[in-house]
């Protein structure tokens, strides 16, 4: 497994010893030492240099899009008022919107899994997995900004990537990755657009996983997936050394990138963390994607699968040696760069895109495209860009952002002992994992806020229990300094979050009919002769009953139905008021249903009518004066 690069290239003064990463480790654990004090200068003297309030009735400058961690799901706030506007359901259950029971979402949330999970799946009762964990959520690009049409979320648990279509903030897509368990990193291709969605498998396994292998964990494989953002099919996967952690692509369309721990590839603690230096793969898209099209790649599981492992020698990965355990992994704004962030190293080092080429044409060795190295505070977990030419790293150790100059810090990498490329280091509350800027993962990066994720916050809230809340906070980087100016508490676990300008972001206010969010409704429909806008009524087929009804305020269509026992009913619900706001519920008692229809939209439900008498379905959005008054009785007769 060991190359010439292991070791090559970089100084050792600026990494840590064994003794030291593994109380890192324990710090990591058991929350930090203490507080960290501030280096550099306090900024709590500093008034905000913008206005950070968002007064009654006005509107937040800039949407966030925050991952929802272990709920499953995302969440929309307004910046920077931090105000929480909407949860989009993901790959968890929600009874707001029926997300994981209506047949609509059912269909997403099954369509795209693997056959074997579906094998799995049904033996255990379940249509679909019912947890997710959400990390990182990115809106899809055109020529290196956001386009407003998608969003991507990664499912760190199940292997899956779910896609959001931003005009109605609904899920319209999932895909199981195969050859993965555990996609993490998640980022898209920038340009010439969105295009590919790069995902990290991070967890080594036997490839097939079939039993065949199981202890034998040097036999384990790891891919690094490109999955179409368009048709939600994988593009290509690429076989890789190590665990696959975070990653990036450039501004160019031409590579992408991933930091990459455990390069001794161990199973515990002691094994993965022995070496002094694990890597930033850097991947050749276009090498890539010539060696499919000639036909290069093997085919598994209907996938392209491509060898980049260092053994391979092939022309589609490299291995940059960074220290040990790397993390974040951040392209700068000016399209130049990326960072990977040391956690384990108390640095940060700075990758040049254009030497890819001659990294790639063999003429310069993998550590001459490292440009900078840079000591920044203990466990730099993510970094941000202000556009201005400053980075902003979360230190988690130390429970600080460090603020410092990119120039400066290739600068003093190259002998220049005149730069001090730190700026300011300010305190967070506390243990910070990612951050993000606004606008600073585009070429259009405008530096005014910054989000800290911080993990814990300990004695920054009311006491709910032994489970606290996250602390988001809002810093003003506005200025020459950073200013923080907010608190916001999240539930577990808002790993990431993206800040998008708002003009960018057009959702619409009312269905439009032919959405193909319900186009199977509307199609059963059609074959039923029912015109949905107007018609409500039952249709009996065997033992199988569809009940269509409007919903308009305060009524339902049907004020009751009757089906027999152990009959399977389709419920086909569609609002037609046509007024924005209006969204009309349908839940039945009994029976666990529950769903959204907004306006001029429609929603159906299936289930068998196994509790024989009579249940009252019930609108569960307070939509009118008479909202009580909307309900009406499922007679099921014995
Ligand atoms: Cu650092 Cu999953 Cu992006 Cu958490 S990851 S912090
Ligand atoms: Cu419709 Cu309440």
């Amino acid at each position: 497994m060991s190359s010439k690069t292991d070791d090559g290239g970089i100084s050792r003064r600026d990494l840590f010893g064994s003794t030291a990463k593994l109380a890192a480790l324990a710090g990591m654990a058991a929350a930090g030492g203490g507080i960290a004090s501030v280096v550099g200068g306090s900024a709590s003297a500093s008034e905000s240099k913008q206005a950070y309030e968002v007064q009654p009735g006005q509107l937040d400058e800039y949407y966030g899009f925050w991952s929802g961690g272990q709920t499953g799901e995302l969440r929309v706030l307004g910046i920077p008022s931090m105000r929480e506007l909407t949860r989009i359901p993901v790959f968890n259950r929600c009874g707001a919107t029926g997300w994981g029971r209506t047949n609509e979402s059912l269909k997403i949330l099954t369509e795209g899994l693997l056959p074997e999970s579906k094998a799995f799946l049904k033996k255990q009762g379940m249509l679909t997995f019912e947890n997710g964990d959400t990390h990182h959520a990115r809106p899809s690009y055109t020529n290196g900004t956001y386009d407003g049409r998608y969003l991507y979320v990664n499912d760190k648990t199940n292997a899956r990537v779910a896609r959001v279509r931003l005009d109605i903030m609904r899920v319209d897509k999932i895909t199981q990755i195969p050859h993965a368990l555990g996609v993490h990193g998640l980022r898209l291709q920038r340009y010439p657009k969105t295009g590919y969605v790069f995902c990290n498998s991070e967890f080594r396994t036997p490839i097939p996983n079939d039993g065949k292998i199981l202890d034998d964990y040097h036999k384990y494989k790891c891919v690094y997936t490109a999955l179409d953002g368009e048709t939600m099919k994988v593009a290509w996967q690429v076989l890789v050394d190590g665990n696959l952690d975070n990653t990036d692509a450039d501004y160019a369309g031409k590579y992408s990138a991933a930091t990459c721990y455990n390069s001794p590839e161990g199973v515990t603690l002691e094994q993965m963390t022995n070496k002094e230096r694990d890597w930033a793969v850097v991947f050749n898209l276009k090498a890539i994607e010539a060696a499919v099209q000639q036909g290069e790649a093997t085919m598994m599981s209907g996938v392209p699968v491509l060898d980049g492992r260092k053994a391979a020698r092939s022309n589609f990965t490299r291995y940059i040696p960074v220290p040990t355990s790397p993390h974040g992994c951040n392209a700068t704004p000016d399209g130049k760069y990326f960072v990977a962030n040391g956690k384990l190293s108390p640095t940060v080092t700075i990758i040049e895109w254009a030497k890819l080429d001659d990294l790639f044409a063999g003429k310069i060795k993998e550590e001459d495209a490292i440009v900078g190295q840079l000591e920044v505070g203990l466990g730099p977990l993510h970094t941000t860009f202000d556009g201005r030419g400053n980075a902003y790293t979360t230190l988690f150790l130390d429970s600080q952002i460090v603020k410092w100059n990119i120039d400066d810090a290739i600068k003093a990498y190259k002998g220049d002992k005149t730069v001090k490329p730190i700026r300011q280091k300010l305190d967070v509350q506390y243990q910070p994992g990612h951050n993000n800027a606004t606008m600073a993962e585009t070429h259009e990066a405008d530096g005014k806020w910054l989000v800290s994720l911080n993990k814990f916050s300990k004695d920054r809230f009311l006491n709910v229990g032994p489970m606290k809340p996250n602390n988001d906070q809002l810093i003003d980087i506005s200025g020459d300094e950073m200013v923080l100016v907010k608190d916001d508490s999240a539930f577990q676990e808002p790993h990431d979050a993206t800040l998008v300008r708002r003009t960018l972001i057009n959702p619409i206010e009312i269905y439009k009919r032919d959405d193909p969010m319900f186009a199977d409704a509307v199609a059963m429909a059609a074959k039923d002769k029912v015109d949905l806008l107007n018609d409500s009524k039952v249709i009996r087929d065997g033992r199988k009953v569809r009940v269509y009804m409007t919903s308009v305020a305060p009524k339902f269509g049907l004020s009751s139905f009757k089906v027999k026992k152990g009959d399977e009913v389709t419920v086909v619900v569609t609002n037609i008021d046509d007024v924005v706001n209006l969204t009309h519920g349908f839940n039945m008692t009994g029976y666990g249903l529950s769903m959204e229809i907004s306006p001029q939209a429609t929603a159906s439900v299936t289930f068998t009518a196994d509790r024989v008498g009579v249940y009252y379905y019930y609108c569960h959005q307070f939509c009118h004066a008479l909202h009580m008054e909307m309900q009406g009785r499922m007679l099921v007769e014995a």
